[in-house]
Order: C-alpha cells, then sequence, then structure tokens
C-alpha cells in the first residue's frame, strides 16, 4: 500500500479531539433508536457495508457552455484524478472505486493503473464509454449520432469503441459498462423516431453481445441535451424496453439529473426493480435541467425517498438486488474533493436513514389506509441526524471524523497547486 496523500497523524490527532463528542452523541442516539426497537451498532454495521464510487471525471473541474473556471492544483491526468479520489476514500471511507470514462483516462498500460489504484486502495466501478465526442483522428464524427447514427460505419465505430471499453474494463477489474448516447434531434422530422430507435437496438445488440458472462451492460437514460427535440434514449421507458430486448444482462442506470422537473423517480426505481432492471444510479441534485449539483444539494428529501425504495427493493429482491451506486456531478464552483466528500456524506445519511424506517408500522398503516401514520413512519426516519453513525463508522474504518476539516488542515490542493501542472481556461466538462 502506498503511502495515502493525508498524513495519517493529522487524522488520528483531529479524531482524538472529537472523540469525545461523538461518544457522546452516538451513545444519547443510541439510547433514542434502542427505545423504538433499534439496534444503533445493527445500523452502524449496515452503513460500514455501504460504499458509492466515484467518477474520474468529478476530481476535475466542471463547466458549462459559458465558461470552466479551472482551480489550481486541479487534476489533468487519470493518475493525479487517482491521488484525488484516493483523498476522498481515505477520509470518507465509503468511496472504495472509481468510475473511469474513455478515452477521458485513456492509458497506455491498464495492468499499472489498476495496480496503482490499488496502492492507493481503490478499486474499478463501471466504465462509461464516449460516444457523444469526436478524438482527434477519429474516422466518423458523431455529429449526427452514435449507435443510432444513419451511418452504418458510424454505429459501427461506437460499437467498436464500447466493445474496447470493456476489454479495458477487464484489466482493471470492473464489471459493468455504462453506454449513455446523447444521440437524438433538434427539429421536428430530423429523425424518424422509430426507425432511431431500431438503428439504437441493432448497434448494442452488438455490444451486448461482446460482454463476459458476469458483465453487465447498464443503458443510461436521459430526458435531453446535447439534443433539445428529441432524445433516442430520453426515459425510463425507452431504457426498460430495450434492456428487456436485448437480455438480461442490460439493466437501466438512474442519472438523478436526466428527469423533468418534479418527475417522481423514487417511483421510476420501484419500477425498474418489479422488472429485475434496476442496474444503478448516477447521484446528483438538480433544480432545472441536467445540473449535476451535488447530491442532496436541492433536494435531500427525493434522495432518502429513493433508499427507502432501495432498502423495499432489497427485501424483495426481483432477479437478485445489486445496484451499483455511483456519483456523477459537475464541480463548477467548489473545490471537487470537498463536493465529492460532503455528497458521499448525505448519500450515506440518506441509505442510513432509510434503514430506520420501521417498516412493520409503515406497511400496516398502508394496509389500513392510514395515510398520516404511513407518512409519518418515513418522516420519523428522515428526521433523524445520523451523523453519528455515519462519523462512529468511519472513525473504525481508520477515517476522519470530520472530513472537510481534515481535508482543509491537511492542505492538499495547496500543495498540489505547487506540483500540478496549471490548467488552461476553457468551455465544457474536460
Ligand atoms: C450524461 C452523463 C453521463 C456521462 C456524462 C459525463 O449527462 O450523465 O453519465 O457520461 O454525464
Ligand atoms: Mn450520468
Amino acid at each position: 500500500m502506498t503511502e495515502l496523500p493525508i498524513s495519517a497523524d493529522l487524522i488520528a490527532e483531529r479524531n482524538a479531539l472529537h472523540a469525545e463528542a461523538l461518544e457522546e452523541d452516538y451513545a444519547a442516539l443510541g439510547r433514542k433508536l434502542s427505545r423504538t426497537g433499534i439496534d444503533i451498532d445493527a445500523i452502524k454495521d449496515r452503513v460500514a457495508g455501504f460504499s458509492v464510487a466515484v467518477p474520474s471525471w468529478g476530481a476535475g473541474r466542471g463547466g458549462t457552455r459559458f465558461a470552466k473556471f479551472p482551480i489550481t492544483g486541479e487534476p489533468t491526468n487519470i493518475h493525479e484524478k487517482l491521488e484525488d479520489c484516493a483523498v476522498i476514500q481515505q477520509l470518507s471511507r465509503v468511496t472504495p472505486r472509481v468510475s473511469p470514462h474513455f478515452p477521458w483516462d485513456k492509458v497506455s498500460d491498464y495492468k499499472a493503473l489498476r495496480e496503482e489504484a490499488a496502492a492507493l486502495g481503490l478499486g474499478w466501478d463501471a466504465v462509461n464509454s464516449n460516444t457523444f465526442q469526436d478524438q482527434v483522428g477519429q474516422a466518423h464524427t458523431y455529429a449526427n449520432g452514435s449507435l443510432a447514427a444513419q451511418d452504418a460505419a458510424t454505429r459501427q465505430q461506437a460499437v467498436d469503441h464500447n466493445i474496447e471499453c470493456i476489454e479495458i474494463g477487464q484489466q482493471l477489474g470492473s464489471t459493468d459498462l455504462t453506454v449513455w448516447v446523447g444521440d437524438g434531434t433538434n427539429f421536428p422530422g430530423q429523425q424518424d423516431l422509430g426507425r432511431s430507435l431500431d438503428r439504437y437496438l441493432e448497434a448494442a445488440s452488438k455490444i451486448y453481445a461482446a460482454l463476459p458472462d458476469d458483465w453487465r451492460m447498464l443503458l443510461e437514460h436521459k430526458m435531453f441535451e446535447p439534443a433539445f427535440y428529441s432524445t433516442v434514449i430520453s426515459d425510463w421507458g425507452s431504457s426498460i424496453l430495450a434492456a428487456q430486448e436485448l437480455g438480461p444482462k442490460a439493466k437501466c442506470l438512474v442519472d438523478l439529473g436526466h428527469h423533468a422537473p418534479n418527475v417522481n423517480i423514487e417511483q421510476i426505481v420501484a419500477r425498474l426493480h418489479r422488472f429485475g432492471k434496476l442496474g444503478g444510479f448516477h447521484f446528483n441534485d438538480s433544480k432545472y435541467g441536467d445540473d449535476d449539483l451535488d447530491s442532496g444539494s436541492i433536494n435531500p428529501h427525493q434522495l432518502f425517498l429513493v433508499f427507502n425504495e432501495l432498502v423495499e427493493a432489497e427485501l424483495n429482491p426481483r432477479d437478485g438486488f445489486n445496484p451499483s451506486y455511483m456519483i456523477d456531478q459537475s464541480h463548477n464552483v467548489t473545490d471537487p474533493i470537498e463536493s465529492m466528500l460532503s455528497s458521499a456524506e448525505t448519500i450515506t445519511q440518506c441509505f442510513a436513514k432509510a434503514q430506520l424506517v420501521d417498516r412493520e408500522a409503515l406497511h400496516a398503516a398502508q394496509a389500513a389506509n392510514d395515510t398520516m401514520m404511513a407518512f409519518q413512519a418515513l418522516r420519523r426516519a428522515y428526521n433523524v441526524d445520523v451523523a453519528p453513525i455515519l462519523a462512529k463508522a468511519r472513525l473504525e474504518a481508520g477515517g476522519a471524523v470530520d472530513v472537510l476539516e481534515a481535508y482543509r488542515l491537511s492542505q492538499y490542493r495547496r500543495r498540489k497547486a505547487q506540483e500540478r501542472k496549471a490548467v488552461g481556461l476553457g468551455a465544457g466538462i474536460v
């Protein structure tokens, strides 16, 4: 194991200062929960078993089509991104895997990259393909789509890229391929809405055929952007039908920002699970479009309700229950490490709160059409401050009781600003 990026002494020293208060808060919460028959240590063990992957592309500053404002010391390649992801894992102890994106994270030796990550305490989650940008020297442009393109050679190029991502993922130890395509139209009539999907399905079936036995293909739907009139896989309905058409290894990935405002995402989760097609999540938050804001920063209650559905789903498995939990955010105004530390905490808090729901009381109230008591069963759990449980689990796993305090005291970003080459101004997220 390489020496981790943050001084273990600093973490231990700060934890020692917080230990007494944490023990007090944990004991008090333990007494409160035991009054309703909940064993706090059992919840802590559930939390200790929970984890969420971080996106390699989230380690750098994000931007919009208007501008990107880099910060000094931000990472410029996968090696520096891994180091920053290792900081998040070292302090939070809930983000042990990185979800890479190709060709953004392309290297010549993936075996070495796997070892480099392992030495930093990191593994790999789903690999992401990219057929929404043209690369230098690319034979066929994706300007008119990729897997759904009119041009057969362009579709084949997109298929080949996805198969290359699977091969890279195998070297990294990943078993999931996330396929998001921006394919769509900006004008009515620009493309036939039916035949576009047929071309997508024909091409996607070639990627499906290349999946190793233990792999899954996660289809990521998105209502709009970059296309603004129609998108080939625009909603969970198109996604689940495509996944059913492709086969049992095809599942659906829910990016929380890919829906119209106020869509009931927790019900989409329940539906995808009911039909055995819930493959994973890209956690983030939004107020308007695909804003890729920090998870739970705008609507933490919705994130709690999603996890409430996930607890019900785990209790009633359909073709098993193994959703991939991943963050997918764009950090335009914060230090990306701080945003992912804060988001990992919020996601884990919503997971923990969902464990506290008295399911017996909830189900009894539902059966009795006792609306208020059914709602109160959820609200009581949502109102519990679970921070002492997460901090205790983190402390026992070698992390920091106060992750942002430890990160800032480490002066990590200032150190990196001295080491790393400056990033140029630019538009867009890469
Ligand atoms: C598309 C998306 C997809 C990624 C990209 C970075 O909006 O959510 O998951 O490939 O963001
Ligand atoms: Mn996404």
